[in-house]
């Protein structure tokens, strides 16, 4: 049978293994580690540390329980071609995407600092989606590659919170998924940010989605792969 329930806020969401995908979101160096893109926009980067163990923990039981997993990047061309002049200039950076950092050149696919953490790296068969804007579904191929393994809902995980997860969120529920985000797997620069989008998320009957935990999303997945 495979299904279960995860233990969630506003309301417990029920769940099948197999339509359901982990979705990891930018766990890039760029944006967790000193040099990249996040430091460049003048964030605190160790804040979102305390994320990676718990998405580690999800990741390790999703794969056990054999489960699709999808990572995403946020990232451009190195000829920069997809990026909008608007994204390039927001925030007067002193170090602009494309700009040379000790990661390599900011935000730009194949430098070192555009790729996944190597406490969460893929594995190979795990599709990695890159994603020039926020929001995973945006000009990439991600609802596609959903609708063929016939995934309905989403455990998503991943930074910064009030961004890329939020508005990978509102896309996912847009598009019909029912999204559920553990509240220990993600992380924002801005504490009181993380707090304010995930009660956002949860709120008026879950209005795009579910919260829950790192704990409650591995046992109920464990449980289900037993049945
Ligand atoms: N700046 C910030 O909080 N986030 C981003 O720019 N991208 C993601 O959230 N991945």
């Amino acid at each position: 049978m495979r299904n279960g329930k995860i233990k969630a806020e506003p309301y417990d969401l029920d769940f099948d293994l197999d339509s359901t995908a982990l979705v990891m979101i930018d766990m890039q160096r760029d944006f967790v580690e000193p040099g990249g893109f996040g430091e460049s926009l003048g964030n605190d980067v160790s804040l979102l540390r305390s994320s990676i163990e718990p998405c580690k923990e999800v990741l390790e039981t999703a794969r056990k329980a054999g489960m699709f997993i999808i990572h995403t990047r946020e990232g451009h061309r190195p000829d920069l071609a997809d990026l909008q002049p608007a994204k390039k200039a927001r925030g007067n950076p002193t170090r602009k995407i494309g700009d040379p950092g000790p990661m390599g050149r900011l935000l730009v696919r194949g430098e070192p600092g555009h790729e996944i953490i190597p406490e969460l790296a893929p594995l190979p068969g795990e599709p990695v989606i890159d994603k020039p804007g926020k929001g995973a579904f945006y000009e990439t191929d991600l609802l596609g590659i959903l609708r063929n393994r016939n995934i309905k809902k989403l455990i998503v995980c991943g930074v910064t919170t009030e961004v890329c997860v939020h508005t990978t969120v509102r896309e996912a529920n847009d598009r019909g998924f029912d999204a559920l985000v553990p509240e220990d797997c993600t992380a924002s620069y801005f504490p009181e940010y993380k707090r304010v989008a995930l009660e956002m998320i949860k709120a008026q009957g879950g209005i795009f989605g579910w919260v829950s935990n790192s704990d409650n999303v591995t046992s109920a997945i464990e449980a289900a792969a037993k049945k």
